[in-house]
């Protein structure tokens, strides 16, 4: 099955003062995707920043970054509702109105570098079923295996639709490390018929995905996880992280996944 390559152009950490080509504002983004989808991206995992380039999740910029992607391109775009740590699960959960084609959903709080990421259990579950409702596929981001036992939880409780759509995020400190071995686990576990991809942080980001490809799983590729293409080499923009992904699922002779592919391989409504 061809590997589904994930764009995550911007996270809610890294600044311009990290890496001045991390696209933040609206038409950055929009060309950061543009640019990532004609090297094989099929999905946008989008993180928003306000004209200070802090995270937001404010829906006017949230519309106006998809409309831009959508006039340039059909990639599938992926809202982030963790955007950032600092913004309220309240106006977070808002961002599923906008009916993207897919969202991230976070199964639990969590200690997040130096701060706090607070997923509450109540909040956690209004979103999953708003989302339900709405028809938004949820990208279940687990970040140790009480995480996944959340999810199964929310699965059991009927709030999530089949096939459950993972990605196993190691290297937060305070989440599981970005290590084979975390990651061997965690995919031991995952239910029959999930799909999955892994999303290393930092510098066994290239490692991990090589891993995670060769295991079966999808990849992901951009500035949110890692900044550099390599040991002392920034990376300059997203294209030669996005590349790489993309020439790894070649050389393990797996293709990558068109739109239309992707939107059957993840069943989306
Ligand atoms: N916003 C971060 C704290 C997501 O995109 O849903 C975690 C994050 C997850 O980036
Ligand atoms: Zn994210």
């Amino acid at each position: 099955m061809p590997a589904v390559i994930t764009v995550a152009p911007t996270g809610p950490i890294a600044t311009k003062a990290d890496n001045r080509t991390l696209p933040t504002q609206p038409e950055e983004i929009a060309v950061a995707v543009h640019r990532a989808y004609e090297r094989g991206a099929s999905v946008a995992h989008i993180h928003l920043r306000d004209e200070q380039d802090r995270p937001t999740a404010d829906l006017l910029i949230a519309r106006r970054v998809m409309d831009l992607i959508a006039e340039r391109c059909p990639i599938l775009i992926q809202l982030s509702t963790g955007v950032g740590l600092d913004v309220p699960f309240a106006e977070r959960e808002k961002l599923v109105e906008l009916r993207p084609r897919m969202a991230t959903l976070n199964p639990c709080s969590m200690n997040f570098g130096a701060g706090t990421f607070l997923n509450p259990p109540a909040d956690v579950r209004r979103l999953a079923a708003r989302m339900q409702e709405l028809g938004v596929k949820p990208e279940l981001e687990i970040y140790d295996t009480g995480h996944l036992e959340a999810v199964l939880r929310l699965r059991d409780e009927g709030l999530l639709e089949q096939p459950l759509q993972f990605s196993i995020v190691l290297g937060v400190a305070g989440g599981a490390a970005a290590t084979p071995g975390n990651l061997i686990e965690m995919v031991r576990r995952l239910p029959a018929g999930a799909v999955w991809q892994v999303i290393a942080i930092g510098r066994n980001n290239l490692s991990l995905t090589a891993i995670g490809l060769a295991a079966g799983g999808n990849a992901r590729a951009g500035m949110e996880d890692t900044l550099y293409l390599g040991k002392g080499r920034p990376a300059d923009g997203n294209d030669g992280l996005v590349g790489r992904a993309v020439a790894l699922a070649h050389q393990l002779d797996l293709g990558v996944a068109t739109v239309e592919e992707t939107v059957k391989q993840l069943c989306l409504p």
